[in-house]
């Protein structure tokens, strides 16, 4: 049986489901498919079908179709890995999920911002710089008592989490007076496989659609 999953190049949740089938080791069950933003293969009406939000990542798992990374993450952990990184524990899957809905709500977020300051060519403003550092220190306090994002052992909250901040790291943003964060992305660094190749890919390619971005402005 093939997953086929539809990726664009630079884009941060599909670096995320991509770091999820490689933690999971069923590559060789992925077809994947390189939807290609810049020429609008995203509106096209075969992919509206598969996804009528327009966005990738999408996945679709014998007939069914998916969307939005964190939902296709929690589904190839319970299809696949037997919940291996979504643990059962109910206390334990709600900080999974808080840490989760942390991330897109509040860390992603800044990622985006980020974004846009390159492609407009314009400096974060003081407010947005504000609310960056607000979201860094509260998850500095989580990682205050967490070894990984939520207990001991790593969960998908590290592959969304460790996605966004990479990203904002090598998109320029210092994270260094966050200590815990320092010493969290290390470890996640070591600990996922292909996190490091897969933030390298996602950084170049990311560079390349601003740049193209950028003039297209
Ligand atoms: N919340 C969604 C965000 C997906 C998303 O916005 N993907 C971007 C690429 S990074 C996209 O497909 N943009 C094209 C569009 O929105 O039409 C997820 O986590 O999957």
């Amino acid at each position: 049986m093939t997953i086929d999953y539809y990726y664009m190049d630079g884009s941060p949740p599909c670096a995320v489901v991509t770091l999820t089938v490689a933690a999971l080791g069923i590559e060789s069950q992925v077809q994947t498919h390189r939807v290609d933003e810049m020429n609008d293969e995203h509106l096209k009406e075969d992919y509206l079908k598969i996804n009528p939000q327009h966005t990738a990542p999408a996945i679709v798992d014998n007939g069914f179709a998916l969307s939005e990374s964190r939902a296709i993450i929690k589904y190839l952990v319970a299809k696949y890995g037997g919940n291996k990184y979504y643990p059962q524990d109910i206390e334990t899957r709600a900080l999974v999920d808080q840490r989760l809905d942390f991330d897109i709500g509040t860390v992603y977020p800044k990622l985006i911002d980020v974004y846009y300051s390159k492609i407009l060519k314009k400096p974060l403003t003081e407010e947005q710089l504000k609310k960056m550092d607000d979201a860094l220190n509260v998850y500095n306090v989580y990682l205050k008592e967490n070894k990984f994002a939520v207990g001991v052992e790593p969960t998908l909250a590290d592959f969304s989490l460790g996605v966004t901040v990479a990203l904002l790291q090598t998109f320029d943003v210092s994270i260094e007076k966050y200590t815990n964060i320092v010493r969290w992305l290390a470890l996640v660094k070591s600990t996922l496989p292909n996190f490091e190749e897969v933030i390298t890919k996602t950084t170049d390619d990311g560079k390349k659609l601003i740049e193209a971005m950028s003039e297209s402005q």
